[in-house]
């Protein structure tokens, strides 16, 4: 039995001059739909060249259709899709048609939701196809085909499995009041909870490293004015940007752009230059930098070959010694000088002419290496999850802390049996429970229309 009984349709391709254009139906009429269009049912899942004739048999355009039966389709219902020429034009008359007979337009991310509802993905899925779609790096990408393949699933299904089997050892005690759960049960059931929590909490880890994946690893140029810091923006998004001058204090606001460096997608963001004696606006703009230095995931920070090394804050000093630094000495096409030369060589700096361009090359190399490092280590599965998942973890992971005190205080074991099926709705949260409507809704509705 189908679950929907309505048939929809949509344009799967963008709406414009193209040379091909797909449109995607799907639903229990498909079959019918296919017998009237084409006049008879075509092989499952082999293109069918033919005519497309609206209703009053007027010629539309010259298509492909396959046909793919329920069993074998991306809902899990008779699916058909047409190619059309790439012409809006023809692809709404091909829409209109549709819905003349019998069709109805789908809401955005309807035949994922469908394909979900209809048991071919799990919730994760559904979400590693979104994540496919807006992917911008290699790195983003081969985190959401993981993911699409089922590994965030089949991790929830190990812990799953796990839970209940301690689940069950407790359970097994409640139908009997007078026996309380057995201190070597306690032991080995807290044993196994803590196992959980740690996987938990490792799983949950991995969620900044999902948001950098998404939206791009936070790099933010800082350095004393004058530095060549919009320049070297510039040089690494490869247009004028930022606006560059010989006057120090020429960047007042933060510019952002998305760069692609190597597999990574990076946010670069421009800030105003740190100078210890400045006056009012500076000081302002000194204090919004170091709110972005503060929030970055990757920091340049940019000297001056042809200058003495700036005077800088202490609360910088301390940042620009941690891990996710790169010192960038600028203006090597000038003359160096001698103080700078020397901490330079104690500082292991990448030297570049924003100005030349070279340099430039083994910066990027450096900032793929240091992009690497913001990974999380558990690399096997490659697993980064969204802010749902973490949001579902981060409940589990309160669930089962409370389990686990329970366990040492003797409480009685009918809490903590409810603390463990709280930690288990949490974990079914992530690979989707098909009841909760709203959320289902409020997730598809930000999928493309056709998908
Ligand atoms: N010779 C040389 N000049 C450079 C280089 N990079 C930047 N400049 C010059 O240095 C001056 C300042 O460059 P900007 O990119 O505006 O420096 P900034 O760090 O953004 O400066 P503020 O925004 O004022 O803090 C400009 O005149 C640039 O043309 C370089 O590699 N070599
Ligand atoms: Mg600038």
């Amino acid at each position: 039995m189908p679950r929907f009984t309505d048939t929809i349709a949509a344009l799967a391709t963008p709406n414009g001059t193209s040379a091909i254009a797909l449109v995607r139906v799907s639903g229990p009429d498909v079959s019918r739909i296919a017998r009237e269009v084409i006049g008879e049912l075509p092989s499952a899942r082999l293109a069918r060249h033919g005519d497309y004739r609206d209703r009053s048999n007027t010629l539309v355009d010259d298509v492909l259709f396959t046909f793919f039966p329920s069993g074998n389709s991306y809902t899990g219902e008779d699916a058909l899709e047409i190619s059309s020429h790439g012409n809006p034009f023809i692809t709404q008359k091909i829409l209109e048609d549709l819905f003349a007979r019998g069709c109805r337009a789908a809401e955005p991310g309807e035949f994922t939701q469908r394909a979900f509802l209809n048991g071919r993905m799990d919730l994760s899925q559904a979400e590693a196809v979104m994540d496919l779609i807006h992917a911008r790096s290699e790195r983003a990408l081969a985190a959401a085909n993981q993911q699409l393949r089922g590994s965030l699933g089949r991790t929830m299904a190990g812990l799953t499995e796990r839970l209940l089997a301690a689940l069950a050892r407790i359970e097994a005690y409640i139908d009997f009041p007078d026996e309380d759960l057995p201190a070597e049960d306690r032991a080995s059931v807290r044993l196994m909870l803590e196992s959980l929590s740690v996987e938990t909490g490792r799983l949950l880890a991995t969620s900044h490293y999902g948001e950098l994946l998404r939206d791009g690893i936070k790099t933010v140029i800082v350095g004393a004015p004058n530095a060549g810091k919009s320049s070297l923006l510039n040089r690494l998004v490869g247009r004028e940007r930022a606006i560059v001058s010989p006057e120090p204090g020429t960047t007042r606001d933060f510019i952002e752009e998305r760069i692609i460096v190597g597999p990574h997608c990076l946010r670069l963001i421009d800030t105003a230059g740190i100078n210890l004696a400045p006056g009012a606006i500076e000081k302002l703009g000194i204090e919004k930098s170091m709110e972005r230095v503060a929030e970055a995931d990757l920091i340049l920070f940019v000297m001056e070959a042809g200058r003495p090394l700036p005077a800088l804050p202490a609360s910088l000093v301390e940042t620009l010694r941690g891990p996710q630094v790169l010192t960038v000495m600028n203006k090597i096409d000038l003359a160096m000088d001698a103080e700078t030369a020397l901490a330079a060589a104690s500082l292991n700096t990448i030297r570049v002419s924003a100005l030349t361009g070279e340099g430039i090359e083994a910066l990027t190399a450096a900032i793929v290496m240091a992009a690497y490092k913001l990974e999380p280590s558990e690399q096997e599965a490659f697993i980064a999850i969204n802010a749902r998942h973490a949001d579902a973890l981060a409940r589990a992971q309160v669930c089962l802390g409370e389990a686990i005190d329970k366990l040492g205080d003797e409480v009685l074991i009918e809490l903590i049996a409810s603390d463990l099926r709280g930690t288990l709705g949490a974990y079914g949260d992530i690979v989707g429970r098909i009841d909760n409507e709203r959320m289902l809704d409020h997730l598809f509705s930000a999928f493309c229309i056709g998908k």
